[in-house]
Order: structure tokens, then C-alpha cells, then sequence
């Protein structure tokens, strides 16, 4: 007799090859005009799918699980953050939640290196002049960034993400220090002659920049908050490829308002897909750069989160352990 084969819902459109792989697989229910779905669609899923493959734009409260079925075994998240899923909840109910981390640990930290540099750079107002047709042609004072070599880069969370950033920064010139919950390995911190801030105040007041690479749970929720954005250096800036909610967003866009801060490139906001409107006007007055949550979107990216969630599915269905499960502890 053949096994019957689980229902897998994929709240998504996802890469061609990994539906297919899916399709071959699992009887999977695609999303295939990629409209986010709805809280009651969400519910008719947690009702009937055996597995649920949310990502980012799907909030898996308690309500939602509240509803799920007995069937629901396994959430297999398509991302590495889960702080769209109440993970306690789910593993209450008796559901194993899984992520896919380690794959997009490179394209993030690419892209925390391009936002760096345009802000310090003034590269993406400089990319608008030509087309603009506003260019005044070269002059020694024009359009004067900041220097990135020699300056201090404050990682705020060394895992996988900062570490990553901070092995391309340090081909930059810039020195590394940074703050974690717990001090890294002393030969990856030789590795990359990182200097340990076990306070994140007495860091943040000597950075040339800042970049958050945590992720966002109830102790790093703004983690960055007006008080401790203020001990940062008025020549400072910020960047943010994790979560908006790590930085108090108010009070970010008040600090640059009134120059107490020289620059932030985010790619993650508090309330995405909305942007803040002093934020919007900061853009466009090249105070900041705002990228819509670019970090991860590479196509090889996308293609190895889709493995890594089959590979989830696949372990869990042949009754073992999935690679991937988030503990409570990661919370
Ligand atoms: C993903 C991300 O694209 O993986 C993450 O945590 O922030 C993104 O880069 C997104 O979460 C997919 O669900």
C-alpha cells in the first residue's frame, strides 16, 4: 500500500523548480497568483493542511492556531525569521516549526555591505542625478560621502548574518566590534579581530556605523530605542537588514530629522510593507536609503530556502528530527 501523501499548503508563489519538486512530492495546494491570503484563508489552512508553508507576509498568531486542525503537524517556514509565527503557541499545540537558516546568511550580508556604502557613499542619490539629467558636471566639493575605510562598524548580533558582514568589512578597512547575548569563540573573534562590547550602550557611543543583524523576539523589540540611539555619534550612521521592529522607527526618523544622526539605509521596516511617512520624506530628501526587503532575494537564495524547506518536510514525514526546528531557546 502506498503511503498517502501529506497535504502541504504553501501560502505563496514560489520558485518554479522548488513547486514542481513540491507538486512531485506532496499533494500541495500553491498560491499560484501570489496574493497574500486573507486571515480566514490562513485559518481554512491551519484547518486542513497538514504542513503550512508560510513566509514573512503571513501572521500565524495565537487566533490562527487557535483554529488549526489536529492534522497540522509542522509549520515549515519558507525564511529564517519566525517572529511572523507564535512559535510558543504552535509547539503547545503539539506543532514542530521549522526555518531556513544558513542559505541566505551571504546575500543578507551582501546586501548590509551595499546599504553601508550607499549611505556612506551617496550612492543611490548619485544614481539619480544622470538620469535626471542633473548633473553639473565634476567639481572637488560636489557630492562629498564619507570615507568607510579605517572607520568603526558596531555589529549589533554575531551570528551567522554579522559574521558574514563582518569578514566583508573587514576587506573594507573597517574595524570590527561588536555586541552579542554571548561573547562568540575566542578563535572566531581572533578570526576576524572583532572587539566584544558586552555593553551595547558603551558601543553604540563609538561606532562609525551600526548594523542590527539580530533577530527580533521580546528582548531585541527596540533593542535601538530613542535612549540608546541618542548615545550614538551625531557622525554615525545606521543600517538595519533584520527587522524594523529592533529599532524604535520613531525616533530614528526624529534623530535625523534634526541631524543628531548623519544617515540609516533600511531594508526592514515596522510595519512592512508600510513605510513611515518621515521616513519617505527622509528618502527623498537622501537622508536615508529604504530598499523593500531586498536581503535575501537572490534567485540561487530563494532556490536553496525552498530546498531547505522540502528537506524540513521530507525529515519530518519520514518521521525524524527536521534540520531546522526552532526551539524555544532561539526565542
Ligand atoms: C525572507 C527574511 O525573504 O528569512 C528572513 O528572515 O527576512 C527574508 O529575507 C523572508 O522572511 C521570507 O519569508
Amino acid at each position: 500500500m502506498t503511503k498517502k501523501k501529506p497535504l502541504v499548503v504553501v501560502t505563496r508563489r514560489l520558485p518554479d523548480a522548488i513547486e514542481t519538486r513540491m507538486a512531485e512530492l506532496f499533494d500541495v495546494r500553491l498560491n499560484h497568483d501570489d496574493i497574500p491570503m486573507r486571515p480566514a484563508e490562513l485559518v481554512e489552512a491551519v484547518k486542513t493542511a497538514d504542513v503550512l508553508v508560510p513566509t514573512i507576509t503571513d501572521v500565524i498568531d495565537s487566533a490562527i492556531l487557535a483554529q488549526a486542525g489536529p492534522q497540522l503537524k509542522l509549520i515549515a517556514n519558507f525564511g529564517n525569521g519566525v517572529d511572523h509565527i507564535d512559535v510558543h503557541q504552535a509547539l503547545a499545540r503539539g506543532i514542530t516549526v521549522t526555518n531556513t537558516p544558513g542559505v541566505l546568511t551571504e546575500d543578507t550580508a551582501d546586501m548590509t555591505m551595499a546599504l553601508i556604502l550607499a549611505v556612506a557613499r551617496r550612492v543611490a542619490e548619485g544614481a539619480r542625478v544622470i538620469p535626471e539629467d542633473a548633473w553639473p558636471g565634476w567639481s572637488p566639493t560636489w557630492m562629498l560621502g564619507r570615507r568607510i575605510t579605517g572607520k568603526r562598524l558596531g555589529i549589533v548580533g554575531m551570528g551567522r548574518i554579522g559574521q558574514a558582514l563582518a569578514r566583508r568589512a573587514r576587506a573594507f578597512g573597517l574595524s570590527i566590534h561588536y555586541h552579542n547575548r554571548r561573547r562568540v569563540p575566542e578563535a572566531i573573534e581572533n578570526g576576524l579581530e572583532a572587539t566584544y562590547w558586552e555593553s551595547l550602550d558603551q558601543m553604540l557611543a563609538r561606532m562609525d556605523i551600526i548594523s542590527v543583524n539580530c533577530p527580533h523576539t521580546p528582548a531585541t523589540y527596540h533593542l535601538l530605542s530613542a535612549r540608546r540611539l541618542q548615545l550614538m555619534k551625531p557622525s554615525a550612521i545606521i543600517v538595519n537588514t533584520a527587522r524594523g521592529e529592533i529599532i524604535d522607527e520613531t525616533a530614528l526618523a526624529r534623530m535625523l530629522e534634526t541631524n543628531q544622526l548623519a544617515g540609516a539605509g533600511l531594508d526592514v521596516f515596522e510595519s512592512e510593507p508600510s513605510v513611515n511617512p518621515r521616513l519617505l520624506r527622509l528618502a527623498r530628501s537622501h537622508k536615508v536609503v529604504l530598499l523593500p526587503h531586498l536581503g535575501s532575494a537572490t534567485i540561487e537564495g530563494r532556490h536553496d530556502m525552498g530546498e531547505k524547506v522540502i528537506l524540513n518536510i521530507r525529515t519530518f514525514m519520514d518521521g525524524h528530527r527536521p534540520p531546522d526546528r526552532v526551539l524555544p531557546s532561539m526565542l
